[in-house]
């Protein structure tokens, strides 16, 4: 008899899938950072690698493997053929190229479509019912992308979208006013970079809004130049990857979030991607963030938020900026 045979006797054979499982494609900066975040926080309860570089697919799962004994068991495959990524509740699509210093986010965009084309439709054969969560840049337009490649309901493709954005402001309000920044309340709109769009006239503090305290507030008129922290938000991702050559930690922790929030139900709000035609005005099949509610189906509804005339031109003008890129997108 073997050595198990000897220790324990078989019940049941035991099974083989626990259904909280997560596939990450690309283990790179970005997508590393996504599964160490999921590890840690024990979102998932397997975890899939998928990348076309095999020697750092299983360097990286070896070395996440090597630290399961301090967390759970997580069972973690990584492979280049997508069959590891079969039964996944949900897919999160970081591949790609990255920008360069200096690079804006919508110049990448045909790279990363070609990219795609090998990518979706083989996440969807092998996990028909799960959610897509596209990370890659730039990503309003690859959740655009990603939604046209994998035939999947608007419900069940979402983008990482401004969920981040969002996260880095309340941050830099947080900075200014000595608060956690998880009680500072404040939406970043729009697309993910360049064009997003702050909304100021929600933003509050323990439901004090600070529009009712200066009408001026992050408008450029504002003496205390609240508006700077926009501005900053925008900024943020040129100057990580300027100083570090990429940006990952804050993208990862607002993944695995988002991922926490889909696995469990949880109906959390959160800015993210999704199709906005018919909203505030958009006439055009774009995807952009806005508040929604997030559950196992993926988006189940959309906040409707009191917007200003300034707010709805900023988001209208984002619309007509992605849908001029999309034109240009050979499928
Ligand atoms: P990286 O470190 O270069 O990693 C990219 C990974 O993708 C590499 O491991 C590649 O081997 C892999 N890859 C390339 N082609 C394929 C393919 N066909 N199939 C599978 N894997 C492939 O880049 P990094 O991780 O820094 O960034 C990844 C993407 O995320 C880029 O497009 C970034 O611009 C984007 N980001 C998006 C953010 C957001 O807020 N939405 C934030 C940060 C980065």
């Amino acid at each position: 008899a073997s050595l198990t045979d000897q220790l324990m006797a078989e019940v049941q054979p035991a099974l083989t899938t626990s259904g909280g499982k997560v596939t990450v494609v690309g283990v790179g900066q970005v997508g590393m950072a996504c599964a160490f975040s999921l590890l840690t926080q024990h979102i998932c309860s397997e975890l899939a690698l998928v990348d076309v570089m095999p020697d750092k697919l299983r360097g990286e799962m070896m070395d996440l493997q090597h630290g399961l004994t301090f967390l759970r068991n997580v069972k973690i495959e990584a492979s280049t053929d997508y069959a590891c990524s079969a039964g996944s509740r949900l897919c999160i699509v970081t591949a790609g190229a990255r920008q360069r210093e200096g690079e804006s986010r919508l110049s990448l965009v045909q790279r990363n479509v070609d990219i795609f084309k090998g990518i979706i439709p083989n996440l969807v054969k092998h996990s028909p019912n799960c959610i897509l969560l596209v990370v890659s840049n730039p990503v309003d337009i690859m959740t655009y992308v990603t939604w046209k490649l994998s035939g999947l309901p608007k419900n069940r493709v979402i983008g990482s979208g401004t969920n981040l954005d969002s996260s880095r402001f309340r941050f830099h309000l947080s900075q200014k006013l000595n608060v956690a920044p998880s009680s500072c309340h404040g939406w970043i709109i729009g697309e993910h970079g360049d064009s997003s769009v702050p909304v100021w006239s929600g933003v509050n503090i323990a439901g004090v809004r600070l529009r009712d305290l200066n009408p001026l507030v992050g408008t450029a008129e504002d003496p205390e130049k609240y508006n700077e922290m926009h501005k900053e938000v925008v900024n943020s991702a040129y100057e990580v990857i300027k100083l570090k050559g990429y940006t990952s930690w804050a993208i990862g922790t607002s993944c695995s979030v988002l991922c926490r929030c889909i696995l469990m139900n949880q109906r959390s709000i959160f800015a993210v991607t999704t199709s906005v035609k018919g909203y505030h005005t958009i006439d055009k099949d774009v995807f952009l963030s806005l508040p929604v509610v997030l559950g196992e189906n993926g988006v189940t509804h959309i906040i409707k938020q009191t917007l200003t005339e300034a707010e709805i031109k900023q988001l209208k003008s984002s619309a007509d900026t992605l849908w001029d890129v999309q034109a240009g997108i050979k499928f």
